[in-house]
């Protein structure tokens, strides 16, 4: 039996798998990754864009990337790998739980419904004045965003719903993605360089709770000497046939 056949018998008598995924599964709708060639780390600091103290030192730069992110994302449609995991989720004989670092939406977009984004959501705004949070779509935003309080304005800000690098993950969905990862009989981690913490580190938590872990990148990661499979290509080719 290949990896690849060793990976379907195990998904398929599998009670409850959770799904890992990174910007390698959108990077076939066309959505740049952060590491890889063309990737957004390559052209620009994440120190720059994506901290706390980006934003507060220079916020309309921040604004306008994330903007044109946005722009991106809403011209993007979800391809062949987001749709198969939505598939995956209506069967009746397994429970699913996709846990996502990405903030594109596109697997709620495909049909999934038991997302964790455990990165937060670009189309989330927050308000760092009153803690107000909701979903904005508009493309482009109005910048800078403002909140019902009159932050914006004034003395405080509208920010991106997401985790940038120094914050903590969602207290609403961090320690489900953990219990996903300790109680599942199969991890399938997709298109993540697995470079980013904590999300990384779910993946030995599942292996050491017993789980099968299954990695699907077009590239080795620092965890594919780790887990018990590992299938390179690409995602949007290879979950339709995984998962079928
Ligand atoms: C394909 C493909 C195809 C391409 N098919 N595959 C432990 C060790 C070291 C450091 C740390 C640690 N713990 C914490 C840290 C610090 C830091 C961190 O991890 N740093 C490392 C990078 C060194 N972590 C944090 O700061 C985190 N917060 C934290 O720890 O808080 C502590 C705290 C607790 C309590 C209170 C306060 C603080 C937060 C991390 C947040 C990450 N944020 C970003 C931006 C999100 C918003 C946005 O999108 O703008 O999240 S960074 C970016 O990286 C984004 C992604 O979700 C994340 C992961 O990237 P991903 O998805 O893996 O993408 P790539 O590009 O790296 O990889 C793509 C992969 O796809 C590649 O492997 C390709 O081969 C593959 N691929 N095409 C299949 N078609
Ligand atoms: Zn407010």
């Amino acid at each position: 039996m290949n990896a690849f056949e060793q990976a379907r018998e195990w998904i398929h008598a599998a009670g409850k798998v959770a799904v890992l995924t990174g910007a390698g599964i959108s990077a076939e709708s066309g959505i740049p990754t952060f590491r890889g060639p063309g990737g957004l780390w390559r052209e620009r600091r994440p120190e720059d864009l994506a901290t706390p103290q980006a934003f507060a030192r220079d916020p309309d730069l921040v604004w306008q990337w994330y903007d044109w992110r946005r722009s991106v994302v809403a011209s993007a449609e979800p391809n062949a790998g987001h749709r198969a995991l939505a598939e995956f989720e209506q069967r009746k004989n397994v429970a699913l739980t996709l846990v996502t670092q990405n903030v594109d939406g596109l697997h709620r977009r495909a049909g999934s419904h038991s997302i964790l984004e455990i990165h937060g959501s670009i189309w989330t705004l927050r308000c760092t004045a009153c803690g107000r949070e909701w979903r904005d779509e508009s493309v482009p935003l109005a910048l800078p965003p403002l909140c019902i309080c009159n932050a914006g304005l004034g003395s405080g800000q509208v920010r991106p719903g997401v985790v940038w690098f120094g914050e903590g993950l969602p207290a609403d969905v961090w320690p489900s993605a953990e219990n996903a990862a300790k109680t599942c009989d199969v991890f399938l981690v997709v298109g993540t360089s697995a470079v980013v913490y904590p999300a990384a580190g779910l993946i030995p938590i599942a292996k050491h709770a017993g789980a099968r872990v299954v990695e699907v990148n077009v590239e080795a990661t620092p965890m594919s000497a780790r887990v018990d499979g590992v299938l390179q290509g690409r995602s949007a080719e290879i979950l339709p046939e995984l998962l079928r």
